[in-house]
């Protein structure tokens, strides 16, 4: 029979264990072996049965005593160890914010210039409030000469030196567009002026050497309204140059030019710098070629479905790889398209610094 003695004595070997549990698993087995099915102390509630009326009153109320007092214990034994594992938990996943970032792609990729130098151009003229447009690498000859009036064997035609394709059955041969210009037509066929746009794009032309690739980039502007002139070609020219070259002047000097496609056509200078090892623009008293524009030629706009008695217009061409060249200071062309990690480290832009006029283009 369990006497009181026995009770007790099983109370502090209980308790001993208890507090001996120093892990969970520890700590359960602990539970099973006293209160479990099989438990020492459910083993003393079973021999209540087999007790008189008079024994069981006695030993009734302790037993059942011990039951709660030791599932107490587990209880209270359990949070502790809960507390503890937590703490140490915390403890060994403990983050040092102050530790430098290790570099992921974001950081580690670069931004070619090219691809720079056309998101500097595009936050200019998007601020004038021009519009980009684009169009097909792939040409006909109607786009890419006849409707920019260069006449049926007219020697410009070969100036362009031009990718053809083989020709098709009807013996018309498509074209790799020598400039961007074919989209200002396509612009103009479908839609009412007035138009402000400009299209950065890839042009083709077969010529390759220190300054020349078979492949390089332009953008062309084109402005299309009933008064527009060329007063406002040579303000727009200007702040274009000033900012995308992050300086508070430049000086332009306007060359008379011919190009089929604009009357009158100019060639434009800057004024700059070349004493140093770098071109600066803004200051000195050399001259650089930059880019060349005009006004739109009558056949121009006549061909493409406008009257030049109602509308004129203006637009200009520039090579954006050159531009990067002289802003970036890059000196071979052909480097460009080299696909050299090296030089896109040294030359390239992190992906997250986009240009922007208020954050500025370049920094
Ligand atoms: C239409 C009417 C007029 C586009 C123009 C230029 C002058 C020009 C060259 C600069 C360097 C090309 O990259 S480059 O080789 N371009 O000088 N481009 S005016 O004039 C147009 C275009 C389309 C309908």
């Amino acid at each position: 029979m369990a006497d009181q003695e026995t009770i007790e004595k099983l109370k502090t070997q209980i308790e001993v264990a208890i507090a001996g549990a120093d892990t969970l698993p520890a700590l359960d087995d602990v539970r099973v072996a006293s209160l479990g099915k099989k438990g020492s102390v459910s083993a003393l509630l079973s021999t209540l049965g087999k007790m008189t009326p008079d024994e069981r009153k006695v030993a009734g109320p302790a037993i059942n005593g011990l039951k709660k007092e030791i599932g107490a214990l587990v209880e209270g034994r359990l949070a502790d160890l809960k507390k503890q594992a937590l703490e140490q938990r915390l403890q060994s996943e403990k983050v040092d914010v102050t530790l430098p970032l290790r570099p992921g792609p974001v950081s580690a990729g670069r931004v070619h210039p090219v691809s720079q130098v056309i998101d500097e151009i595009t936050a200019i003229f998007s601020d004038m409030g021009f519009a980009l447009a684009e169009g097909p690498d792939i040409e006909t000859d109607y786009y890419n000469f006849t409707a920019l009036n260069f006449p049926e064997g007219h020697p410009a035609r070969e100036m362009h030196d031009t990718f053809f394709f083989n020709p098709d059955k009807e013996g018309k041969r498509k074209v790799l567009r020598t400039h961007t210009s074919p989209v200002q037509i396509r612009t103009m066929e479908n839609q009412e002026p007035p138009i402000r746009i400009i299209i950065p794009g890839r042009t083709y032309r077969c010529d390759s050497d220190q300054t020349h690739t078979p492949m390089f980039h332009q953008v062309e502007g084109l402005v299309i309204d009933k008064s527009s002139h060329i007063g406002q070609l040579r303000w727009v020219l200007e702040e274009f140059l000033k900012t995308f070259f992050e300086v508070d002047n430049v000086v332009t000097r306007f060359r008379p030019h011919f190009f089929p496609f604009t009357e009158p056509s100019m060639e434009v200078d800057v004024q700059c710098d070349r004493s140093g090892s770098e071109v600066k623009i803004g200051q000195g008293s050399d001259w650089m070629e930059i880019l060349g524009c005009g006004m739109v030629h009558p056949n121009v706009l006549r061909m493409s479905g406008l009257d030049p008695e109602v509308y004129q217009g203006f637009a200009w061409g520039m090579g954006i790889d050159r531009l990067a060249m002289l802003k970036y200071g890059m000196p071979d062309l052909r480097a460009f398209f080299d696909a050299d990690q090296r030089w896109l480290d040294h030359y390239g832009f992190r992906p997250l610094d986009l240009p922007t006029l208020f954050g500025g283009l370049s920094s």
